[in-house]
């Protein structure tokens, strides 16, 4: 059966962020994924308490990295947030953000080896065992948590690029894939089944997560009105070869990126058309974007995660998705 969660930002205070895991629950949504960037609220302040303020959503990193923090430390803050909730963590991982780490100074080196043997040290540590790897990425001479955890948490990776989802294929429970259009699934899928069959492991086992930009809304026009600035950062955030996919020019895109390197963000959203819309959100009424996830189903997504901007309402949205997700179960 298909499940379905959210994707919340702590860009606000995190009791504002609480209340949207909440009323998430309140309304039968599965998952509850928070994004993790230094310069946001912290991620696993902001899962504590949602840990404490809800009782049966499951609680997930989407997604921290293996560079800001190191492994053994985040397998010590899921095994922490596992007990908390009462066996609710699902760790998400994935290389990080470029342009983030290179502003703190961290090189992004080597990062599918990185995603590989991080989840390989955390395994490990959240298994009770000790780890040792001499590896190119991490050398760990000896580690070991002093305490068992009750269980492994799942342990999803965010990936695009054909390499990392065979990563994701080969060493995950489940893959959180940004993307909203349905052909990037059947590819995706492709890429995540040879992964997993490498590593003699089942691929209908593993978790195929569409992580969208999501938008709903009663009226069709505001839905997409709320996408529209989200999608002209991705638009201007993507190669050419994912945008000729879609049909969307390199001078079309290139005049969103303009108007965004002149930080005339309204020129740029006001740039944004259908095609983009379409190639990059999941945004419309209730009806519209149900005939989307159907799609996405077709395709092999296995959860839906309504990301942001949700709607032009998050708490409204939230109460649409949950007659949507409704009529799934
Ligand atoms: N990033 C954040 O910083 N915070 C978030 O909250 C966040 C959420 C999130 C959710 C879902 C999701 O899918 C991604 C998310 N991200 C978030 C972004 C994530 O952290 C990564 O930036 C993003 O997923 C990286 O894109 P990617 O999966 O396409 O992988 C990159 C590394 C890539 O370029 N991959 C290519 C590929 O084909 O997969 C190839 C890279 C490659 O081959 N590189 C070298 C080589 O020589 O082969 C590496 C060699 C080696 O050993 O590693």
């Amino acid at each position: 059966m298909v499940k379905f969660g959210i994707e919340l930002v702590p860009d606000r205070p995190v009791s504002k962020v609480v209340e949207l895991a909440v009323a998430a629950e309140e309304k039968g949504l599965d998952y509850v994924w928070v994004t993790d960037h230094y310069n946001n609220r912290n991620v696993y302040i902001t899962l504590t308490l949602m840990a404490t303020s809800t009782k049966k959503i499951m609680l997930g990193t989407g997604v921290t990295n293996p560079y800001v923090i190191h492994p053994v430390w985040t397998a010590s803050a899921i095994a922490t947030l596992d007990e908390i909730s009462g066996g609710r963590a699902i760790l998400g991982i994935g290389a990080g953000d470029r342009a983030t780490l290179e502003g703190v100074g961290i090189k992004w080196e080597k990062p599918l080896t990185s995603v590989k043997e991080a989840v390989e040290i955390m395994r490990k540590l959240l298994a009770g065992e000790k780890i040792k790897l001499e590896g190119e990425a991490f050398k760990v001479a000896k580690a070991r948590l002093n305490y068992k955890p009750s269980r492994v948490p799942p342990i999803y990776v965010g990936a695009q690029g054909p390499k990392m989802l065979e990563v994701a294929g080969m060493v995950g429970d489940g893959v959180l894939i940004n993307a909203s259009n349905p052909k990037d699934f059947e590819d995706a899928v492709k890429y995540i089944k040879a992964g997993a069959e490498k590593a003699g492991k089942d691929p209908s086992k593993i978790d195929v997560v569409a992580y969208t930009c999501f938008s709903v809304d009663e009226d069709s026009a505001t839905a997409k009105e709320a996408a529209r600035p989200i999608v002209a950062f991705i638009v201007a955030g993507s190669p050419s070869q994912v945008l000729s996919k879609y049909g969307i020019t390199d001078e079309a895109a290139n005049k969103v990126r303009e108007a965004i390197g002149k930080g005339d963000i309204k020129g740029a959203i006001g740039l944004v058309d259908d095609t983009m819309l379409n190639a990059f959100s999941i945004a419309g009424t209730p009806s519209e974007v149900t005939s989307k996830i159907n799609e996405l189903l077709k395709a092999g997504v296995t959860q839906v995660v309504m990301g942001s901007p949700l709607g032009p309402k998050k708490k409204a949205a939230i109460d649409l998705m949950s007659g949507i997700a409704s009529k799934f179960k």
